[in-house]
């Protein structure tokens, strides 16, 4: 069996967490100078696991094995949330390092061919999942030339600030790979409150992101009667409170919307706001649930515009992300090694989470491992898992990658 080094992972861990840490999380959006140096960093340590490792023309970082033979790629992303916690993606990047150097270090195992990938911009700062779609092809370049954060940086200025504007994008080639695994922390509640170690991912939701616009008229907030106002809050408000009510009458087992973005202009008490914006996203499993919720935003948004004499717009906020089915013959492997190592403490289930994974799987077989959240908590500072079930979660990956590539 190929034994990982555990004090090596978390130290790896620990040295990836100190790039952007602040308090327990990490501050390390896609292309800031934090994400950047991680990037440096994790190029150095792919070259010291016996990769051949660059970084790419969106800032992914590919570590390229040299023996021969189908490979299997893995990683996750190394950007974070604009406050997010230290093992979303990261952990994932590491286990594959790690992973990589207990090949290089095995006499037995060495001759493998694992490729590894530390992922760009997963966190949708520019463009969700931006690597994996630049990878595998699907990155519309029209999107690219006018994508924009939410602080209106440019993603072309970002590239050109963190010098990998002239440098060329990889793609990768199908041909090279059996498939994609991915780490991850499970981001949720289920295998706490189970008592379960391990997750083995049968599907990926699917994610879409609109953005509302209000076009009232600012006004004084204490002469303006109120059946002369055309307040852009109080038809944010209403719309909110439609939203929540409408897609809880139509939602699906696995539904779940948040309206986590707001914005009034100009944000002052004594001021009838003229103007706001209010964030939408929603996630399931069924891309007809997607297009339902898609429906039903829009004949809300009619509906308040009616009665609210204030314009309402919808555009789209976010590239979507399709929902996604992860390779049964790829996780049968992850099945097999987690019941060797820990055997009544794994289960199936599907991620609330989207995941670079799930852009992977539209390209080669994919599959995804979870280990335990503490709390179930995630894109917080306080998002954290315990130590032994970050070294387990290694083991279990390495396990069956030693025994997939030694079944091909
Ligand atoms: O939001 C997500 O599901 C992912 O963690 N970016
Ligand atoms: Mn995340
Ligand atoms: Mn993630």
């Amino acid at each position: 069996m190929l034994r990982i080094n555990a004090e090596r992972l978390i130290r790896d861990l620990l040295h990836l967490r100190a790039f952007g840490s602040q308090s327990s999380g990490v501050v390390r959006p896609a292309f800031s100078q934090a994400d950047m140096q991680a990037r440096y960093w994790l190029r150095e340590q792919f070259e010291q696991a016996g990769l051949t490792s660059r970084i790419d023309g969106v800032g992914n970082v590919l570590g390229f094995s040299p023996h021969p033979g189908k490979a299997l790629l893995i990683g996750s992303h190394a950007d974070s949330q604009p406050t997010g916690g230290w093992l979303d993606g990261a952990m994932g990047v590491i286990y594959a390092l790690e992973i990589a150097k207990s090949l290089s270090e095995s006499d037995s195992y060495r001759h493998l061919p694992v490729d590894i990938v530390a992922l760009q911009d997963e966190e949708s700062r520019f463009i969700g999942c931006l690597g994996a779609k630049s990878l595998t092809g699907v990155l519309d370049d029209h999107v690219v030339r006018h994508a924009t954060d939410k602080d209106g940086i440019r993603l072309v200025d970002a590239l050109e600030a963190a010098g990998l504007s002239e440098v060329p994008r990889e793609r990768l080639d199908r041909t090279r790979y059996i498939g994609f695994l991915e780490a991850h922390i499970e981001q949720g509640p289920t295998l706490e409150v189970n008592s379960k170690r391990i997750g083995i991912v049968t599907e990926i939701v699917g994610v879409r992101g609109l953005k509302a616009i209000f076009r009232g008229q600012q006004n004084h907030a204490g002469t303006t009667m109120m059946a002369l106002r055309r307040d852009a809050s109080t038809a944010l408000y209403a719309f909110a409170h439609r939203i929540n009510q409408v897609f809880a009458a139509h939602a699906a087992e696995r539904s779940v919307w948040t309206m986590g973005r707001a914005k009034l202009v100009p944000n002052a008490t004594s001021i009838i706001p003229g103007y706001a914006e209010l964030d939408l996203q929603f996630r399931d499993a069924s891309e007809s649930q997607l297009d339902r919720f898609t429906a039903l935003a829009y004949e809300t948004a009619d509906e308040i515009a009616k009665s609210s004499l204030v314009g309402v717009e919808l555009i789209e906020a976010r590239s979507p992300v399709a929902p996604s089915k992860m390779s049964e013959s790829l996780y049968s492997y992850l099945e097999r090694s987690a019941r060797q190592h820990v055997p009544n403490a794994w289960i199936h289930m599907p991620s609330g989470a989207f995941h670079d994974a799930g852009v992977m799987a539209d390209f080669m077989p994919s599959a995804m491992l979870f280990i335990p959240s503490i709390g179930g908590i995630s894109h917080d500072f306080a998002e954290d898992s315990h130590r032994d079930d970050l070294i387990l979660g290694c083991q279990v990956m390495a396990t069956a990658v030693v025994d997939l590539l030694a079944s091909c």
